[in-house]
């Protein structure tokens, strides 16, 4: 069967069978992915999933495109579908559940529990009469709560072809429209006393300035009170075209936005909520921190976010503030900031984000070399897409790349997600065979779904999958290293990938030297098939998060 669905709720869902067989799809990998570049657009992505002979099957859907996926487990859903709720991506799953009717089913399983321990809600769609109303309920959670809905519906009853209550009415019309949260007066005063008498202030940008739209604002703003400019992980390349862009804060930080904020004096974090990675204040103890959010928490991740806090949307309350600036100060009147200097941009313009020394051994790379290398050949207008583990660090430093052509997803932290986060990105640009995406993910990662490949293959999309090949599990054995552990049982070998890729009829390169790097892409970008670089890096090179990570112990803020 298949189950069409329309995100700009323009048509009504309508289920109608398709004879696809239980054997011809096989996958779910990809059930998260579509959903991965709507965040910028607060939109939900739609996901199908089945229960069927032999797996948990899952089909992928966004705004009427509909991808038959791989088979899996229900294991996989695990991981999918917490980091959803924690990166509060809206998204609808359509999940078959065993015949209501039949007095035996082998394959019978209460989802609901597995799902709602995920931070997910669960739907059980039990009522032919009601069938709409679910539909309807699922979308409407899933945009007003921003979290994933698995919508669960017996298989017996997906083949019954009316139902009652049509015509269909869209969650869209039940959405309340309040327009943009403003921020009470007073405190817009506190931030604007603080922002004009601040020496040092940075300003922080989150997922939050992308979508409410207020990243020219957030500029004007910084550029008014002489801020420096930074952002979040997820929001990497927000400001990546502004001089006085510090890139990423938090664990992720470059040595110079580190030194940056150790002496900062404010903060004001625009759209973020200030998660356990940002720090909390504890890579900035020194400054006056403020929040401006639409849904500032106090608490967050166990830590105290900020000292002031302005409720608002990230627009309205950046506009707010400039216009206090103006009222206190006088227009264009400057405030006490003295950070910015030339001397400054052009530390931001040419310090590399870390440059450890490490003994690198013959045949294998230095990790930051090959993202050098791969950064000036591939265009800014493409893709990048990111799983885990340790070399995800590595690549967020590459430049010149805005925020809307960057994808992760890094809440729950699990890893092996990357293949099926980049099939999601190809299938939501639609771009086929000139797909523009690259995927940069661990050597292990990529084993953990590497029968995606399959459906990589068949959906014919073009992905560069760059494989960080370090030899294993480089997150694990680097800090089991560092504890004096034996590393050897995280340690499982360099697996030929590129022969791997030619098995499922894909291209494959093993790369040791970064001067071929230029001419495979250009021979990649002239066809139309996917291809895995498998990329022999270094197992001695830490990134700085890792070497953070070891002196202060992990989960130690
Ligand atoms: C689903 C899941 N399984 C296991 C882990 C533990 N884990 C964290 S990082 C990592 C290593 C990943 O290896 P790879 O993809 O090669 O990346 P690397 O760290 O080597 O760069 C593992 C196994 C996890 N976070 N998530
Ligand atoms: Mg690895």
């Amino acid at each position: 069967m298949a189950w069409r669905a329309s995100t700009n709720c323009a048509q009504a869902p309508t289920i109608t069978p398709t004879g696809r067989s239980a054997l011809d799809i096989n996958a779910l990998a990809a059930i998260i992915a579509p959903a991965l570049i709507l965040p910028s657009l607060f939109r939900p992505g739609v996901k199908k999933l089945i229960t069927a002979p032999g797996a948990l099957l899952i089909n992928c859907a966004l705004s009427g495109v509909e991808l038959p996926s791989n088979s899996t487990v229900p294991l996989l859903v695990m991981t999918a579908l917490p980091a959803a709720v924690r990166a509060r991506l809206p998204m609808v799953v359509f999940a078959g559940e065993s015949p209501i009717n039949a007095k035996f089913y082998n394959q019978y399983i209460d989802q609901a529990p597995l799902v709602t321990a995920t931070g997910a809600h669960y739907i059980a769609a039990h009522s032919v009469p009601r069938m709409m109303d679910y539909v309807r309920e699922a979308f409407h959670i899933a945009k007003y709560e921003r979290r994933p809905v698995v919508l669960g519906i017996p298989y017996d009853l997906q083949k019954v072809e009316h139902m009652a209550n049509q015509p269909y009415e869209t969650s869209a019309m039940y959405q309340p429209k309040v327009g943009r949260t403003h921020p009470d007066p007073e405190v817009v005063a506190e931030a604007v006393e603080r922002l004009a008498a601040a020496k040092r202030p940075i300003i922080l940008g989150g997922r939050g300035v992308l979508g409410s739209g207020a990243r020219d604002a957030v500029i004007k703003l910084a550029d008014r009170c002489g801020a420096l400019l930074s952002n979040t992980l997820p929001a990497r390349g927000l400001f990546h075209d502004h001089p006085f862009g510090l890139g990423i804060t938090g664990s992720y930080f470059t040595s110079l936005g580190r030194e940056m904020y150790e002496s900062a004096d404010v903060v004001l974090a625009v759209g973020t909520s200030l998660s356990y990675y940002v720090g909390g204040g504890h890579y900035f103890a020194k400054a006056c921190k403020i929040q401006l959010d639409d849904a500032p928490r106090g608490l967050r991740d166990g830590q105290k976010a900020a000292d002031i806090y302005v409720r608002s949307d990230a627009l309205v309350g950046a506009e707010a503030i400039l216009a206090g600036l103006d009222k206190t100060l006088g227009v264009g009147k400057p405030t006490a900031a003295a950070i910015r200097s030339k001397e400054l941009a052009h530390r931001i313009a040419t310090e590399p984000a870390d440059s450890m020394p490490f003994d690198i051994a013959p045949g294998v790379l230095d990790p930051r070399e090959v993202i050098r290398a791969i950064d000036a050949v591939v265009p800014k207008d493409w893709d990048i897409v990111v799983g885990g583990g340790h070399q995800a660090y590595f690549n967020t430093q590459m430049r010149g790349r805005p925020a809307e052509r960057y994808t992760t997803v890094r809440e729950f932290g699990a890893v092996g997600n990357g293949l099926s986060y980049a099939l999601g990105v190809a299938a939501a640009r639609w771009q086929g065979g000139e797909g523009k995406i690259v995927l940069f993910e661990g050597d292990g990662g990529l084993l953990f779904h590497i029968q995606e490949l399959e459906t990589l293959k068949r959906q014919g999309f073009r992905i560069l999958i760059c494989a960080m090949n370090d030899g294993g599990y480089g997150s694990e054995f680097h800090k089991l290293r560092a504890d004096g552990i034996d590393d050897s049982l995280a340690v499982f070998g360099r697996p030929a990938l590129e022969n791997i890729a030619r098995g499922f009829g894909l291209r494959g390169h093993e790369i040791r030297d970064v001067s071929v790097i230029p001419k495979l892409f250009a021979d990649f970008a002239a066809q139309g098939e996917s291809e895995i670089w498998n990329i022999q890096i270094s197992d001695q090179v830490t990134a700085p998060v890792i070497r953070q990570t070891i002196k202060r112990g992990h989960g130690n803020m």
